[in-house]
């Protein structure tokens, strides 16, 4: 009743006149009214695997689109299967009538691209060496030669950098500060190119994060590679070298998109959202086409029902950039907008297919207050079904971190992307311990085959539960307190985005 009289209210202040009331009364979301109301079991039953699987068809037709330009099926920003997948979410939700308001965002977006690149030290070509994400060129997009100079401590200080770094190339210790802040102090310095490396043991890839004039062409190495040199230049040996990368970092438009029921008190909102845009390297079936797709399904399920809190859904495109569509659409909320959003809730790869249940350990002592409650409500889903869950860092991988930056409770679930299955989780989900749980994580085979069905249908469950539970009733969840979030905590974080920062 509340929302039909605000919008009678409404409808008489603009055009009263011309409408008769019965036909005004017609156009109301009263409809809503004459639906059941939602609830979890009702809005579970409508989940089926079979429909899922449908769309990810439809999904991985429109990433072909992309070939013409890039030679292989890819959604990422800018590509034509992006744009195909931005108008596939909007048609869709058009499609449904009346129920949804929709919003396009655009926003720009920084996107990086390394065409080739080269790292000699001394006589090695050493293997783990990769550019990093966002990095630029070299100077002219050709190989620069210069001495190899060592950076004192983790080069996070002016005063670490020699000054012979002039004409030469930077290696710096990983840690203490970004990879962005290394680079620039070393473009500053007057290094023609810097490589980081590995404070721990393995290999090291990340992204310079936004744009700096002073930034150089980086490189990340291991920990492994880079200790002979290291060793070297401490004992004043001389390590000529070459450093060559042919890349360009580009300001692009890109589009979230934003539907918002119609119905349900719109102070208080139950928010959740995945990302349309996958990486250029391939289709992104389950990074994450199957949270885009969930979220999808469950918008179209959820028409059959009335509901007390409205519900908004968002597709945050240059996730894989650096949670840009996320980060700006929380940048852009005023305090009172932001206040609204009860909740956030991020579903990211759902459908991994050597999966585990993640559920993100997201607690109120660092996190917003009502994040744990979150955590809570999925734990409890997977005990009630018999199942096995693991909680796993709530880092800043995803797109919850522009929300929790911004005192917005934050929680969700994954399936796993990179990481390693241990003997455990074998016998907790099935599966091939020492694989990846995603073995096709950011590359070309994250297509049709990439995908768990069962993980995905009981996931889709999951969130249909959640999404029926906050649209019924917020009562026991904790009201929102501010805008503020714990900063010094979330300062320590090596992530924002997909890839490692510092
Ligand atoms: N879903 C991954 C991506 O968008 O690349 C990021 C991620 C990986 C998040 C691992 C959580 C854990
Ligand atoms: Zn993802």
């Amino acid at each position: 009743m509340r929302s039909a009289a605000l919008s009678l209210g409404l409808i008489s202040g603009i055009s009263a006149f011309r409408i008769p009331l019965s036909q005004a009364l017609e156009q109301l979301p009263l409809a809503d009214a004459r639906k059941e109301l939602v609830s979890s079991s009702g809005l579970q039953d409508q989940i089926h695997a079979s429909n899922l699987l449908d769309r990810a068809k439809v999904l991985y037709g429109l990433a072909e689109q992309a070939i013409d330009e890039y030679n292989h099926p890819t959604r990422v920003i800018g590509s034509k299967g992006h744009l195909a997948t931005l108008d596939y979410i909007y048609s869709t939700i058009v499609g449904l009538g009346d129920y949804y308001d929709v919003t396009n965002q655009s926003f720009p977006a920084v996107s990086g691209n390394v065409y080739e690149s080269r790292l000699v030290l001394g006589h090695e070509v050493p293997v783990s060496a990769r550019p990093m994400g966002l990095t630029p060129a070299t100077k002219n997009k050709q190989p620069v030669y210069g001495q190899l100079i060592l950076v004192s401590n983790q080069g996070c200080d002016v005063a670490d950098y020699p000054s012979d770094l002039a004409g030469a190339i930077a290696l710096i210790k990983r840690g203490t500060c970004p990879f962005g802040t290394k680079s620039e102090l070393a473009g500053k310095a007057g290094a023609l190119a810097a490589v980081v490396y590995n404070n721990e043991p393995g290999e090291m890839s990340g992204t310079l994060g936004t744009p700096s004039p002073n930034h150089v062409a980086t490189f990340g190495l291991s920990d492994t590679d880079a200790a002979p040199f290291v060793h070297k230049l401490k004992h004043g040996k001389k390590v000529d070298s070459i450093a060559y990368i042919d890349a360009t970092v580009d300001t692009i438009h890109t589009t979230n998109i934003i539907a918002q029921t119609k119905g349900g008190n719109p102070e208080n909102c139950v928010m959740l959202g995945g990302h349309s845009d996958s990486v250029t390297e391939g289709p992104g079936i389950n990074d994450d086409g199957s949270g885009t797709l969930t979220l999808l399904e469950i918008a179209t399920q959820l028409t059959k029902y009335s509901i007390n809190n409205c519900v908004r859904f968002a597709w945050w495109a240059a996730e894989e950039e650096g949670l840009l569509g996320s980060d700006y659409y929380v940048s852009v909320l005023s305090e009172e907008e932001n206040l609204k959003i009860r909740l956030f809730m991020d579903y990211d790869m759902l459908a991994s297919p050597n999966f585990a249940y993640q559920v993100y350990n997201a607690t109120n002592a660092v996190n917003p207050v009502g994040s744990e409650e979150l955590r809570d409500l999925y734990t409890e889903f997977y005990v009630s079904h018999g199942l096995n869950f693991s909680y796993i860092p709530f880092d800043g991988r995803s797109d919850y971190d522009g929300f929790i930056r911004n005192g917005i409770p934050g929680g969700g679930i994954a399936t796993g992307a990179e990481g390693v299955k241990t003997e455990e989780e074998q016998m907790m989900y099935g599966g091939v311990a020492g694989d990846w749980y995603d073995p096709c994580y950011h590359q070309l085979c994250d297509n049709l085959g990439n995908l768990n069905a069962t993980a995905w249908e009981i996931n889709s469950k999951l969130v249909a539960h959640t999404v029926a539970t906050y649209a019924l009733s917020f009562e026991g969840f904790p009201a929102r307190t501010g805008t503020n979030s714990n900063a010094m905590e979330l300062e320590k974080r090596k992530y924002h985005g997909p890839k490692l920062l510092m």
